[in-house]
């Protein structure tokens, strides 16, 4: 099934509730960047939301440097973002925990 980009107002209340995530200039995409204690807990962190975004067949960009992993989400089969895109960013506040706060 293919998705739909979302339209003005349900983007603006999606994002309101992602707070940590910020719009990317230029393109139709949302952004973090989150901080670890250690390497082993951000390529923990990437495994574990590795077999979520499997599962739900959408796959983030981003990459790993040491203890933090960049993420930015969007919805290429779509030109933008989507309701999956605002489900995988929720998946990946919830299995960062409270702690990771601003990255
Ligand atoms: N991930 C993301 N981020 N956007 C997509 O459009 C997308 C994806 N499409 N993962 C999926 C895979 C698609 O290519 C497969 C064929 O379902």
């Amino acid at each position: 099934m293919r998705v739909r980009k979302l339209d003005g107002m349900e983007r603006q209340v999606a994002l309101s509730r992602l707070p940590l995530w910020q719009e990317v200039a230029g393109r139709d995409a949302i952004a973090r960047k989150f901080a670890f204690a250690d390497f082993n807990a951000a390529f923990g962190f990437m495994a574990r939301v590795a077999l979520v975004a499997e599962k739900m067949d959408h796959h983030p960009e981003w990459s790993n440097t040491y203890r933090t992993v960049e993420v930015t989400l969007t919805t290429h089969d779509a030109g933008g973002l989507t309701a999956k895109d605002i489900q995988l960013a929720e998946w990946m506040d919830d299995i960062a925990g409270g702690r990771n706060l601003r990255g």
